[in-house]
């Protein structure tokens, strides 16, 4: 093997089977493993890494290899994935019924790794059938005036193709992950916009195999103008790696004001001068909001302490 038949190139690890890391790359795609020297080193390759990798040109046919991963933006654990760029925070409208205090829980969850949410309401079809064709618009409208005015991204989805669609053209450049709970629809969303996947197969091995070492691997799909985990995370919710000092930073809107109040280690509780109660009181943050972030500090508060804790 000659050094001059070498190119270095770099990309994503989009698969990972067995060893075998498979790498998108300028419009293509690359079998590679990592290079001998990786076992002594503590980082092993994830799906969402993005890589720097060499090919050798004199024999395309041979597995390229792996010679140094990026620092990751963020790490998730389930499903186990780098570099998470987006969340679809699926919420059910109705069957369950929507909750202002699970979403936020959601979305506190997916902004404590610095991943932006976009919230997808789900089943509107059959909010309408429930309450109506005006009680439903406006129950939405009612959502969506809370969450779009301090940055998230709000789409109403039933299981017609035209609502599925609108959430695929809505896809930018990066990587995404879909989060919520159980019933709300991330499988049935998942299948429709990835037909190939098999997402409904994939979620029943995964908890057949439960309790063995093979739980399969997430894989990311190109779509739109990005890429989508087929494995949907955070069922369930908790703060267990949140510092309550950190919480107000998970709240855009607060973290917004947050510099105005009097004290630098405002916890925008009791303090006076505090520029984010000032803004409930005014109604510019949300009341709504607000006893959220009460509730998850005191959850925080009550937390018993954890010594082993996770660094995210
Ligand atoms: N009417 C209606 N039913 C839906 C919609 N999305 C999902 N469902 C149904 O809700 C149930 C739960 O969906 P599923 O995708 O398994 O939820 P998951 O637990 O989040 O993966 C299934 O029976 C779906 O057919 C929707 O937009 N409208
Ligand atoms: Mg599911
Ligand atoms: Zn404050």
């Amino acid at each position: 093997m000659t050094t001059h038949s070498i190119k270095q190139q770099t990309g994503m690890i989009y698969q990972s089977i067995s060893g075998f890391y498979y790498v998108w790359s300028e419009g293509k795609s690359y079998t590679t493993k990592p290079r001998g020297n990786f076992r002594h080193q503590k980082t092993k390759p994830l799906v969402g890494d993005q890589v720097l990798f060499e090919i050798d040109l004199a024999n395309e046919a041979s597995d390229s290899r792996i010679i140094e991963i990026e620092e990751r933006k963020n790490q998730l654990v389930r499903p186990n994935i780098a570099n998470v760029d987006y969340a679809f925070v699926v919420m059910s409208l109705v069957e369950p019924n929507f909750s202002y205090n699970l979403l936020d829980y959601f979305l506190v969850s997916v902004e404590h790794h610095h991943i932006q949410s976009i919230i997808l309401l789900t089943k509107y079809d059959l909010l309408v059938e429930e309450k109506g064709d005006e009680h439903a618009q406006a129950f939405v409208e009612e959502i969506r005036a809370i969450y779009q005015k301090i940055g998230y991204e709000v789409i109403v989805i039933d299981d017609t193709e035209a609502k599925i669609q609108a959430v695929i053209d809505s896809i930018k450049e990066g990587v995404y992950v879909v989060m919520g709970q159980s019933g709300v629809g991330k499988s049935t969303l998942l299948n429709r916009m990835l037909p190939g996947a098999d997402i409904e197969t994939a979620e029943i091995s995964d908890s057949l195999n439960r309790g063995r070492h093979t739980t399969r691997e997430v894989t990311l799909y190109p779509l739109g103008e990005g890429f989508i985990a087929d494995t949907p995370g955070f069922s369930a919710i908790e703060f267990e790696n949140i510092e309550k000092e950190e919480l107000a930073e998970c709240f855009p809107e607060m973290r917004a004001v947050s510099h105005l109040c009097k004290f630098r280690s405002c916890q925008h509780l009791n303090e006076p001068q505090c520029a984010v109660k000032e803004a409930v009181s005014d109604g510019t943050i949300s009341s709504i909001r607000y006893q959220n972030y009460e509730q998850i500090y005191e959850k925080i508060a009550q937390r018993k302490p954890v010594y082993n804790r996770k660094n995210n």
